[in-house]
């Protein structure tokens, strides 16, 4: 990797057109929020941003944010060209998941150049926005690992879950019910034993990457990153707690996970789009000790309506494990798979061959067995032709060749996100949604000669199109970018 921390993957956006740097005063309260906002809903050419002078903390306090909010710097982030297109993302995340790196012990880091501890932890020294206006008030986490192990086999998670303040020394934690850090807080609760967590935040993006993925039970998300950059993390002890955190994080936040404590967090811009996890009583996380760089950058990480930085991560990261599911582990018949980022990773197109009777439910069904993919509400098949990343091409899919009594097939009772908006509020807590599979192919026994013929480029005789390409700019047309000159 060409990069070993988040300064170095900062330098390497900024060599690259990909980052801008704020040096004008901004305040902490919405307005930083609001610039990310505007550089989110103004589309993908937007660069990430850091702020260096934000009102309240001066110099040395800096904040940045949108870091992997478009394909590029996904791409810069995995060593990749920047124009790399996402369906090679997804087949070399794929790839690199095939090749885990244990994580390697080292025995200081810089994350530990400054240790405060007891009654000198203030969670408020760092400069944590009020991003959105009805959030339920100042997360310090939002781009940030949580770190926890199994108190019974010793695995270790790692994994993305928001963090509101709510005193000096108290965080809260917004967890879904299936979530690793949940089982295994439950498990602790059982041994009467408060968990040990750490919070990471500014970091190596392959970390953030890693812990938004969907990792099986007993699979460490440090040795997917480790596969991911080609390296093994690098790790250091905690000073206050049995865990280890990477050796080069900007804030380490070391803490207990309390037994009986629950306080109102809530609710946040979610990645759904809308205000999500109503106000509600969540679990409380007490700081024991926080250990950071010099001049520590926080991250942040707005979500929100598409396409933020959660929406370009499940696009790859979800599509990279699913195609593994169905393509490596059950070998079925695809071609592509692609959760597109207006989906909110809620759904999956695939490519299939339309030819193979059941093949589509057979897809339906092993989406949703997995872990990756009991979520995904919405699987659409459609056929090789079809370019999955291509939203107007899928519908097209869809209204050409599904027919809805005979193509839909809607499964009712399905377990859901309590995140999810379409849902009632008593559905969202019990989590009961509904699943449904749309077969946007020709059905696999019509005959061919049923099949209606696509007409487009592709259909035009080879003499023709040669003769069509020489001629082109005699015409008076400039050449089409290489990616479109088929
Ligand atoms: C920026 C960001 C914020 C997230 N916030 C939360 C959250 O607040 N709660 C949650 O349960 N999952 C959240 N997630 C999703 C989890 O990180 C993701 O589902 C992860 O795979 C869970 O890890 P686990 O399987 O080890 O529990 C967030 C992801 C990202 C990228
Ligand atoms: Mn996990």
């Amino acid at each position: 990797m060409p990069y070993k921390d988040l300064r170095e993957f900062l330098s390497r956006l900024e060599d690259q057109g990909e980052l801008l740097i704020v040096k004008s005063e901004v305040n902490w309260d919405l307005e930083i929020g609001a610039i990310l906002r505007r550089a989110t809903d103004l589309g993908e050419d937007w660069p990430a941003v850091q702020f260096d002078q934000i009102k309240d903390y001066g110099e040395g306090h800096s904040l940045v944010a949108n870091t992997l909010s478009n394909f590029r710097r996904y791409a810069l982030a995995l060593d990749l060209p920047k124009d790399t297109p996402p369906l090679e993302m997804v087949h070399e995340y794929k790839e690199r998941l095939r090749y885990p790196i244990s994580p390697r012990l080292v025995n200081e880091g810089p994350c530990q150049e400054n240790i405060i501890t007891g009654e000198q932890v203030d969670l408020y020294k760092f400069p944590t926005p009020k991003w959105n206006i009805r959030d339920g008030g100042k997360y310090f986490g939002t781009s940030c690992c949580a770190i926890t192990k199994d108190p019974e086999t010793g695995w270790t998670n790692v994994a993305v879950y928001r963090n509101i303040i709510h005193d000096k020394q108290h965080l809260g934690i917004f967890i879904g019910k299936t979530k690793h850090a949940m089982v295994m807080s439950q498990k602790h609760k059982q041994q009467n034993k408060p968990m040990p967590i750490a919070i990471t935040v500014g970091q190596d993006p392959i970390n953030l990457i890693a812990g938004y993925h969907n990792a099986e039970a007993e699979e460490s998300e440090w040795e997917i990153a480790g596969g991911l950059r080609k390296a093994p993390v690098e790790l250091v002890k905690c000073e206050t707690i049995d865990l280890e955190v990477p050796a080069t994080a900007e804030i380490v936040i070391e803490g207990e996970w309390l037994l009986n404590e629950l306080r109102e967090e809530g609710p946040y811009g979610e990645y759904s789009g809308y205000y999500g996890g109503e106000r509600a009583a969540r679990p409380v996380i007490r700081v024991k000790a926080i250990t950071h760089r010099n001049n520590a950058i926080h991250t942040g990480s707005i979500l929100g309506k598409p396409i933020t930085e959660t929406h370009v991560m499940s696009a790859i990261g979800h599509s990279a494990k699913l195609e593994q599911v169905l393509k490596d582990q059950l070998k079925l018949e695809i071609k592509s798979v692609y959760s597109h980022p207006w989906t909110i990773g809620h759904a999956v197109f695939v490519s299939a061959r339309r030819d193979i009777l059941g093949l589509g439910k057979r897809i339906a069904h092993a989406v949703w067995g997995s872990r990756i993919g009991y979520r995904k509400d919405y699987v659409i098949i459609v056929g090789e032709d079809i370019d999955v990343t291509n939203l107007g091409e899928v519908f097209w899919a869809i209204t050409s060749r599904c027919k809805p009594d005979r193509d839909i097939v809607i499964s009712p009772n399905e377990p859901a996100s309590h995140l999810l908006t379409s849902l009632t509020p008593e559905d969202r807590r019990l989590g009961k949604g509904a699943h449904v599979v749309m077969e946007a192919t020709f059905p696999a026994d019509w005959p061919t000669e049923w099949v209606p013929k696509v007409c487009d480029w592709g259909h035009i005789p080879d003499e023709i199109k040669t003769l069509v390409k020489q001629r082109w700019r005699e015409y008076g047309f400039r050449e089409p970018p290489p990616s479109q000159s088929n």
